[in-house]
Parts: C-alpha cells; structure tokens; sequence
C-alpha cells in the first residue's frame, strides 16, 4: 500500500513545470529544410530501437504546440522546458542559421508567452547533426566549437524572449550511452571516445554558456541539466566504497568536477588510465569549462547500488540504462550493479524519492549558494484509457507526491531548490525503447495522436496553481 499522502506547500515562487525534447516530440523531420540528426539515423538503423520505430512523426508537437501550450495553461502549468532541434536550425552543423527552424521556436515561445508560462530553452537534448557526427562526433574537438556557434545562433534570435537557458541535458548519456554502451545514438562502443566525448561535452558546455553570454542581455540565467546519480554501496567494506567512488566519478566527478571545481577528480584519471590518457585536455579547457553558472539542473529518476565485483564484469549491467554487451562505465569492470529494493516503475528503476533529497543536499554542500532546478523527475506506467476514456495514474500521482516531498524537506533542510519540471508533460519517443514507455501527464493515443490529461496532469496542475500538493483524499 502506498503511504497516505499529506498536503505539503511549497515557497510561493516556486516554479512548477513540465519538460520535453525535441526528437522526443516534434515529428515533422524532414521540414523546414531540417536534416537528420544522429537519431533520425539511429531509430532507423534495424535493431537499435524497440519495433524499429522513430521520431518521424513523434507526437507531432511541430505542428499541434498551439493545442500543447493551451493544455498547459489549461492544467496551470507556469513554466515549459523544451529543446531545440540543432539540425532544424543549423542543417550541417554548421554556418548560417535556416530562418524557418528558427521561426517554430520563436511562435512557439510567443504562444507560451502569451499563455503567461516561462520558457526553459535547453540547447542540446542529444540530437547532433548528422554531419557533425560523421565528422567525428562528440570524441572530435571542433564538435564543441561547433556547439559554440550554434549557441550563439540561438541565443541570438530567443534571447530577447526566453530567460531560463539550459546549454546541454544529461551529457552523461551523450557521452557514456552514446559511445560506451552504443544503446543510444549513434551507437559507438569505444570506452577511450566516451571519455573524449566527456570532456568536448564539457567543452561544449563552457563555451555555449559564454557565447550565450555575449549575445543575450544579463537578467537571462545559464544553467546545465546533469542526470547526476545517487550512488550508494552496499556496505561499508572498503573494496564496496572504492567501488562507489568509482562509479561516482564516472557519474558525477567527470561533470562536476570540472564544471563546478575547474578540476576533474584525481581518482577519476586513477580509475580511467588504462583507458585513456587525457592528453585531449589541452592548456585553457579547465577555465574555459569552470564557467559561473547562474543555476543548476538535477535530473534524478533512481538511486544506483554498487559493490566491488568479485570477477570482472562482463556482458549488461543491472545500472537501469540498457542492454549491452559493452560497458557504459569505462574502468569500472570490477563494480557489480545491484537492484535497489523496492516497487519499480515500468522502466523497472526503484522508487526512491530519498535518493532526490540526498542529491539536492550534496549539491547544496558542494556548490552553495547556486540555485538548483529539478529539471526532470517522472516515472513511465502502462497507463491505458478507461472505458469511459479517462486515464487514472494513481501510481504516478504517488510518485510525484513521494519526489516532491522531498524536494520540499530538502528546501527545509536549507537547499535553495527555485523549480521542479516534470517528465513528461506528455508520453513520447522513449528513445530505445520506443513508444512503449509512457511517461507522460497526458496520455497521447498514438493512432489519433489525441491528447487526455491523465488524473496525474490534473494533480499536477492543482499542486501547480495552489503551490501546495494534494491531500490523498482528493479524486482526480
Ligand atoms: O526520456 C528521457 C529524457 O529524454 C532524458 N532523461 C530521462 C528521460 C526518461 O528516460
């Protein structure tokens, strides 16, 4: 049984919303003069996604976000985290931006706008340009130099309109699911170019923030959406906390290390020098990385358990991110992954919402004074239409209230948590896994593409109106 859920306020500026991607929900690929990215190429490569299937139609947001932002301001959503698809407005990556690519996102912040929600523009949600991939990809230097310009294109043509920028989301999978484990785009298994990748990432990151900078006006904040992970070891053995260590730099250190402490760990060369030598890190990157952020974005889902492996591991991993015979973890082939106890999500990753307090409480501690945003929290179910047509998600509902309640105690504990944005505002492209995984709000009848708020839309929507979550006695 669920616990009982209880009314929780929240500050009255807290900002309450709702995330999507770009290649999860537009559709319209081949539009407007955009081109493919990395995915477009992927989704349809057989075998990489679950029934082959892509994000040529999506939920087809390129042209139902009029419908999209009505059903925001409907539910009483006040802020929208969405990103910009790089080969719509830059086709090769590269050189002059494509005016109509640009257009869709200036109509559609200009609908939010005029709904009264605050656009969250993040840059790069893992759709590189295909060009730039075949030059190489994220392992190529210039990828980041690439990145730069097309941050400034952007912050050039939105910046007078849109106040909250997110340079790159969970470059962690970027790097690690994109050329470690190969189970996303584009699908390399190089542990050395995962590394690489790590690091232009970071690159990219530094150097978009200060190409934004020089061209937006300054009340506009800079921010990056981390999945940083809440690693804990099964024990208190020294060989389980080395592991954890381990594991934590491959996860967190790799990102905040540089970006926070213009350093990457010490332990992190330690553990990763049979792989590589990180001669890529050239005089300059360190400063160019450490840039001042003006928030920080945590994306939490679950916690990962660890422990030393009594012999290499080979083969997947139990770590939630896909089935491979590659590791994700370069260095790590002496940690074992082990299911945390508790109720799963249809993801099959643990419900811990303690894992999200413990992660808002060490980045209080470890960046103080820096605002923090969820900018991603959810949970996927096999949500079905009742036969009246209605979706009940109860599970959902308790989730969210368990994850909010602790970013309200965190708040408590003195963290300075300004936002929460839910994932999903409606079900998507789960990636590899296709259309299957529904983490939506709103349920999205994938031969009609309509739309129908499930009862955890309009939870959601009353806490966000109220800035109070919903006593468990409330029928939605
Ligand atoms: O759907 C993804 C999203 O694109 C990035 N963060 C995790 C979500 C759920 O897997």
């Amino acid at each position: 049984m669920p616990e009982p859920m209880s009314s929780v306020s929240f500050p009255p500026s807290f900002l309450w919303g709702a995330a999507t991607s770009a290649y999860q929900i537009e559709g319209a690929v081949r539009e407007g003069g955009r081109t493919p990215s990395i995915w477009d190429t992927f989704s349809h490569t057989p075998g990489r996604t679950a029934g082959g299937e892509h994000g040529d139609i999506a939920v087809d947001h390129y042209h139902r976000y009029r419908e999209d932002v009505a059903l925001m301001a409907e539910l009483g959503l006040g802020a929208y985290r969405f990103s910009i698809s790089w080969s719509r407005v830059q086709p090769t990556g590269r050189g002059p931006a494509v005016q109509v690519g640009l257009d869709f996102y200036r109509r559609l912040v200009d609908e939010l706008l005029a709904h009264g929600i605050k656009p969250a523009v993040t840059l790069y949600h893992w759709d590189l340009p295909q060009e730039l991939e075949d030059a190489g990809g994220w392992p190529e230097r210039d990828t980041a130099y690439r990145f730069a310009e097309y941050a400034q294109i952007v912050g050039e043509a939105l910046g007078d309109r849109v106040e909250q920028w997110i340079t790159l989301n969970e470059p962690w999978c970027s790097a690690f699911l994109g050329y470690g484990s190969g189970v996303h785009a584009p699908g390399r298994t190089e542990p050395a170019g995962t590394l690489r990748a790590a690091h232009h990432l970071n690159l990219a990151h530094g150097l978009g923030a200060s190409a934004l900078r020089s061209v937006m006006p300054a009340r506009n904040t800079v921010a990056l959406s981390l999945n940083s992970a809440t690693v804990r070891p099964v024990s208190q053995d020294p060989a389980d906390l080395a592991a954890a260590r381990k594991i934590d730099d491959l996860a967190n250190g790799v990102f905040h290390g540089p970006i926070l402490h213009g350093a990457y760990p010490e332990t992190l060369f330690a553990a990763t020098e049979l792989v590589t030598d990180w001669s890529y890190v050239q005089d300059g990157d360190l400063a160019a990385i450490n840039q001042p952020l003006d928030a920080l974005g945590l994306n939490y889902y679950t916690p990962a358990l660890v422990s030393a492996a009594e012999t290499e591991v080979t083969g997947p991993r139990a770590d939630g991110h896909g089935a491979s015979e590659h590791t994700p973890w370069p260095g790590a082939d002496d940690v074992a992954f082990h299911q945390t106890p508790g109720d799963r999500t249809a993801m099959g990753w643990t419900i811990d919402p303690t894992g999200l307090h413990e992660l808002i409480m060490r980045y209080t501690r470890e960046a103080p004074g820096l605002p923090l945003y969820i900018t991603e929290n959810g949970a996927a179910y096999d949500d079905k239409p009742d036969p009246d047509g209605r979706v009940h998600d109860p599970e959902r509902i308790a989730y969210l209230h368990g994850h909010l309640a602790e970013v309200r105690r965190a708040i408590a504990d003195g963290a300075d948590v300004r936002g929460y944005y839910l994932w999903s505002l409606m079900d998507n492209f789960e990636w590899a896994y296709g259309y299957e995984k529904r983490f939506g709000a709103v349920y999205v009848d994938y031969s009609t593409l309509t739309r129908t708020p499930k009862s955890s839309a309009y939870w959601y929507g009353k806490a966000a109106r109220t800035g109070a979550l919903p006593e468990s006695d409330e029928v939605f």
